[in-house]
């Protein structure tokens, strides 16, 4: 039977595809990405800016498996990044530290600067800097392991599969989207008071950018399952919480206004049979799957690991 993830429409449209053609000449560095994908932040950063460091894009549906994108990454998910052929590398919050490390002194930095900085005390600086470096790498792991898993269990729950009737569905439904709003919240809690990013400042960042593709994807869950992820002003039931959504929709407006953000979404029509898939519960990519046994965001393996037997325990909890 063929897979139904398969069938989506070729190509990036929108704004996404003017980005793709500007990355379409063979260049040393080989992105392998899906237009549809949130896992694609390599991409959202580097889209447009002008440190990019061009890696050519070739349009890729990883449901097929093709030769080129198994012979990369042989668990066959995008986004894949060939450095050179033979040697890629995958899973992308790695790409993106990869090419942060790799390209220095490329535009726009993602993380705090280690080296020391202009005027003041260069070794609290310094300290301050890897302090915010390693917490942006907690935070990028929050959304991993629970930020991507509760979004997943929302969009995936079929409340009409519940014994009780269609009263208890809702209700189950409806506590599955306060789990995932819990998760928002905390995440909202951490950020810089000010930002309007993560960190302080006028600079998007690792974490920003981690996130966002799952925000910025909120509609289909008021398209699909009649909810809204974010509460409405005033609908928080306490101050409390209703300052740290005003936080949250803060930084979401600043996303969603971002040239290389918007650059990087496709037209909502073609969306909407994939994520279609997704809200009933057919579709059979590695994350839903993983979603429907209970299990957390699928990561690409090593080589060895990749041939090993599943674990039927593993539990990323
Ligand atoms: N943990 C991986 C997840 C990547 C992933 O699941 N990519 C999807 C596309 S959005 C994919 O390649 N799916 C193919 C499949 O499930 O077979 C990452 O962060 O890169």
């Amino acid at each position: 039977m063929p897979m139904p993830d398969a069938d989506l429409h070729p190509v990036a449209t929108g704004l996404a595809k003017e980005t793709v053609d500007k990355h379409a000449a063979e260049q040393p560095l080989k992105l392998f990405a899906g237009w549809f994908c949130p896992f694609r932040p390599a991409r959202l950063a580097r889209a447009g800016g002008e440190g990019d460091p061009v890696p050519q894009s070739p349009a890729v549906n990883p449901y097929h498996k093709g030769e080129q994108l198994m012979k990369a990454n042989p668990r066959g998910l995008v986004p894949t990044l060939e450095i050179a052929p033979g040697k890629a590398l995958y899973e992308s919050t790695v790409l993106l530290q990869y090419l942060e490390e790799a390209y220095p002194d490329r535009a726009p930095r993602l993380l705090p600067p280690i080296a020391g900085s202009e005027g003041g005390d260069g070794t609290q600086d310094q300290q301050k800097r890897l302090f915010d470096r390693a917490r942006a790498r907690i935070w990028m792991d929050f959304v991993t392991s629970r930020v991507i898993p509760a979004w997943h269990r929302l969009l995936q729950f079929q409340p009409s599969s519940v014994t009780g009737g269609k009263e208890e569905g809702q209700k189950r439904l409806e506590g599955l989207r306060d789990e995932y709003r819990g998760f928002l919240l905390e995440f909202a809690r951490a950020m810089d008071p000010e930002g309007p990013y993560f960190f302080a400042g006028d600079d998007l960042g690792m974490v920003d950018i981690a996130l966002a593709p799952w925000v910025l994807r909120h509609w289909v869950f008021e398209h699909f399952k009649g909810i809204t992820a974010v509460p409405e002003p005033g609908q928080a039931g306490n101050d409390n919480d209703e300052a740290a959504w005003e936080r949250l929709r803060k930084w979401q407006t600043a996303m969603q206004s971002r040239d290389s953000v918007r650059r990087t979404e496709s037209e909502r029509e073609h969306y909407l049979p994939i994520y279609q898939r997704y809200a009933d519960d057919v579709a059979q990519s590695e994350m839903a799957k993983a979603s429907r046994s209970g299990r957390g965001v699928r990561r690409g393996r090593p080589w060895v690991a990749a041939s090993m037997p599943e674990n039927p325990e593993y539990r990323p909890e």
